[in-house]
């Protein structure tokens, strides 16, 4: 179904679509919705995550009072459009076309301000995911208990929890127990919208799986610590190894990727866009006074592999490099295999894009750091 048809089927809402007329490939990106009551951050959210907009600005945001839709297009595995909702929207109105909402959609983002009574949000929340689920089972339902900066710790905790509880119970009540909702403490004023929604993006992925088998090999080969695959634009990202995600490493990986960019905005364009100031020669190297090191390496146009490792470590960089060769080349494999399947599936007009489970059969060789070397096959 193209934008003209959704216009013409849906007119209350759609009749001032933003970005091009779906064509061919669009319709198989995998949607993500932004729903909620109205004020809870929802266009904020998709304006400093996506547009770079900066936290303070978002105070002028004027209310959204049509579907505003956003083609993100990063990266070849980043692929998605977000579709952002005025709050006062009313399912049961007879415009609401329900199964073309939710029919394609991937996953819905549900948010919920913190900083205000939540219990009318709490119904709307119930209302939208019967509502969604009925329609397509296979969403991925994410609250975001947004706007957390305003209050203390505590008053985090015990709002996740009773937000939890109650929902679950609502659920529960309506005979829905096997929904299964998952929440995130949120706020734009620091790093936590930018965690969350690489979780969100992360579940889209079919070959998230391959990517973290990938960097698994990579760290434990390399006497690496922690990495992180980085869509560079929107600084979400995309895999990690499977050691657990602390936020004040993913802060500092950010923090890098902006000073990079930065830099070679000041230093090294030719280009006047953030893309041209990261290229196939972009790379860095940042010595912390902990003894602790900072590494970044382009992986392709839009991604970037950000590692720390301890100084000890880096000594043997000839093999940290020669493994990052090795992980570059089977992440190109990875998107090679992404494109075949998704050529043939368009030939098949094959809707089911996000149960496309992949197969490949790529094999490649990563050094280990102690002179062995490491048979890595891609499945
Ligand atoms: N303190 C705080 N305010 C936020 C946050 N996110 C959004 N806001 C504010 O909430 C208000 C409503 O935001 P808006 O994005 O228009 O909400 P929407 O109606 O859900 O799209 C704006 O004034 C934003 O500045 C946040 O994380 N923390
Ligand atoms: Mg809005």
């Amino acid at each position: 179904m193209n934008y003209q048809e959704v216009e013409e089927r849906y007119p209350t809402y759609g009749d001032d679509f933003e970005g091009e007329p779906g064509v061919g490939t669009q319709d198989q990106k995998p949607r993500i919705l932004l729903m909620g009551l109205r004020r809870s951050g929802k266009s904020s959210i998709q304006k400093v995550v996506f547009h770079k907009m900066s936290p303070n600005e978002t105070l002028f945001l004027e209310s959204t009072n049509k579907i505003v839709k956003d083609d993100i297009n990063n990266s070849s595995f980043v692929q998605f459009q977000i579709w952002d909702f005025p709050g006062q929207i009313d399912f049961f109105e007879p415009t609401f076309d329900s199964d073309m909402i939710f029919g394609g959609c991937g996953a819905l983002v549900f948010v919920i301000d913190a900083q205000d009574e939540y219990l009318e949000a709490l119904t709307k929340l119930n209302q939208t995911v019967t509502k969604a689920y009925k329609v397509n089972p296979r969403i991925k339902f994410e609250v975001f208990i947004h706007k957390v900066d305003g209050v203390s710790d505590d008053f985090k905790m015990e709002s996740q929890r009773d937000i939890h509880q109650r929902a679950t119970d609502d659920l529960a009540d309506a005979g829905l127990d096997q929904i299964h909702l998952s929440f995130h403490l949120t706020s734009i004023y620091d790093h936590s919208i930018f965690e969350a929604f690489s979780k969100v993006v992360q579940k889209l992925i079919p070959q998230l799986p391959t990517l973290e088998n990938l960097l698994n090999i990579l760290i434990s080969n390399s006497g690496i610590e922690k990495a992180f695959l980085f869509d560079v634009v929107s600084k979400i990202y995309i895999a990690t190894d499977a050691s657990p995600v602390d936020m004040q490493s993913y802060e500092l990986c950010c923090d890098m990727i902006d000073v990079v960019i930065d830099l070679s905005c000041i230093y090294g364009l030719q280009g006047s866009t953030d893309i041209a100031a990261f290229d196939n020669q972009s790379s860095s190297l940042i010595k912390l006074n902990n003894s602790t090191i900072l590494y970044l390496r382009e992986v392709n146009k839009f991604l970037a592999l950000v590692c720390i490792l301890r100084e000890d470590n880096f000594s043997r960089q000839g093999v940290i490099d020669y493994n990052f060769l090795c992980f570059r080349e089977a992440i190109e494999r990875v998107f090679e295999l992404r494109l075949k399947q998704q050529k043939s599936q368009c030939l098949q007009h094959d809707d089911d894009f996000l149960d496309g489970a992949m197969v490949a059969n790529g094999r490649t060789q990563m050094n280990a750091s102690d002179g062995e070397s490491v048979d890595v096959i891609v499945t």
